[in-house]
């Protein structure tokens, strides 16, 4: 963990921190390849094969039947159950809001009527991880905006555990939602058999959710035969903190990230070269008496503490651009203003990471790496397509008529043009 004046990093070190632990993936894309044109091909059988030889276990029907669902409700905690509900009502919350804000569009112009439906994507596969930790949220926050945006049918898929079962709180959690069909596949297996289709797995429109590195680069080479919300990499927080702010909320919180992975990120950005180092001692003394202490150790040698000026700091988020951004100032709306690049903005100190996390209703499928400078997160559009359409007049194709020809026979397609003229 660096603590250091903002304005004192080197180039390198700027570099280091903006690019967290990118994972090179070169050397691992043609065994992805592999796997996928093996499902491909053989379809069943390459998924057995690749479980037995991943996930270590045989398994012969990969739907997760109705007797397993309800063996799960007896094994997970009515407390569970309960918060899994809790959740759902106000992730329901959130993105039937969302979808409210989403507007068809309708103009009629000189002799044109132009315009633009809505339309749900029809089969929707969503990728909730397991292996070494199971996230029945993610089942929520992959399965709830497809459910709002109106998709047909929603599957989702896990890894088995070592006994080849449905992870139990995902079961629930899937049929708490109310999701088609379960599938107890992992991996690239998992990706390719929704992108391709197997003679028990559907082949889906679009494949959503986090995963491994693996899983990842699966997406990446299935799109074009299915649509991939976004690329999730390791998850990552970076903290705007003034003077005012808690150290120990700020500690806690950049622990409660690095827990998630060894490869997980944290900046903390402090106006006070004070805090900084308080944060940092903080930060160390916690660390002697935590749970997953292993992991959170592994994660914070690559954490970095900067001090200096809020616009310097401002500058610095937008340019790492986090999946998670707490801004923990005097008047973070003030700071939110000048924020472009973020997945998701926590404002205050009662904002923690894990609220989104959870249970106050926005998505926690967000960009990371970077990748937020560009994209958005999981939410109700995802699971939306907008199809345009046109209807013109006599009079208004009349008054097109000229520039179509001249473009059509500029680019060599003459019956493009002939099109136009035929009408006349
Ligand atoms: N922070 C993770 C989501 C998560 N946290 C699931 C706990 N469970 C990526 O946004
Ligand atoms: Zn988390």
């Amino acid at each position: 963990m660096i603590v250091k004046d903002i304005k004192t990093l080197s180039l390198d070190e700027r570099k280091k921190i903006l690019e967290r632990n990118k994972i090179n993936f070169e050397n691992i894309l043609l065994d992805v390849l592999k796997i996928l044109k093996d499902v491909r091909e053989r379809g069943d059988e390459a998924i057995k094969y690749y479980t037995k030889k991943f996930d270590n276990v045989d398994i012969d029907n990969f739907i997760v039947s109705n007797e397993e669902i309800e063996e799960a409700y007896n094994r997970v905690d009515y407390k569970i159950i309960d918060a899994l509900e809790r959740a759902k009502e106000n992730i329901y919350y959130f993105h039937k809001k969302q979808l409210k804000q989403i507007k068809e569009l309708r103009i009629e112009k000189e002799g044109m009527v132009l315009g633009q439906v809505i339309r749900a994507v029809e089969k929707v596969g969503c990728y909730v991880p397991g292996g070494k930790a199971f996230y029945p949220s993610t089942v929520l926050m992959t399965t709830i905006p497809a459910k709002v945006a109106g998709c047909k049918k929603i599957f989702i898929t896990s890894p088995p555990t070592p006994e080849g079962k449905g992870n139990c709180a995902t079961l629930v959690a899937g049929d708490i939602v109310g999701v088609d069909r379960i599938y107890k596949i992992g991996g690239v297996q998992a990706i390719g058999a929704l992108a391709y289709g197997t003679e028990s797995v559907e082949k889906v429109d679009l494949i959503v959710g986090p995963g491994n590195i693996y899983v990842t680069l699966a997406k990446k080479l299935v799109y074009g035969d299915v649509n991939i919300d976004l690329l999730a990499g390791p998850s990552e927080v970076l903290i705007i903190a003034d003077d005012s702010a808690n150290v120990n909320y700020i500690a806690i919180d950049v622990i409660a990230q690095a827990e998630h992975d060894p490869n997980a990120h944290c900046v903390v950005l402090t106006t006070s070269k004070e805090k900084a180092y308080e944060i940092k001692n903080t930060i160390e003394k916690e660390l002697k008496n935590i749970k997953r202490k292993e992991i959170v150790e592994k994660s914070l040698k690559n954490a970095a503490i900067l001090y200096g000026e809020l616009n310097e700091l401002i500058n610095f988020a937008n340019e790492y651009a986090p999946e998670h951004l707490e801004i923990i100032t005097k008047d973070p709306e003030s700071v939110l203003e000048k924020i472009n690049n973020a997945g998701s903005i926590f404002l205050g100190e009662y904002s923690p990471v894990p609220v989104g996390d959870y249970a106050s209703g926005t998505n926690h499928v967000l960009p990371t790496s970077g990748f937020a400078r560009a994209a958005s997160g999981l939410s109700v559009e995802t699971f939306l397509k907008k199809i345009t359409y046109q209807k013109l007049s006599r009079e208004g194709l009349e008054e097109l008529k000229d520039t179509i020809i001249t473009l059509a026979e500029a680019e060599g397609l003459y019956n493009h043009a002939e099109a136009i003229r035929r009408r006349f």
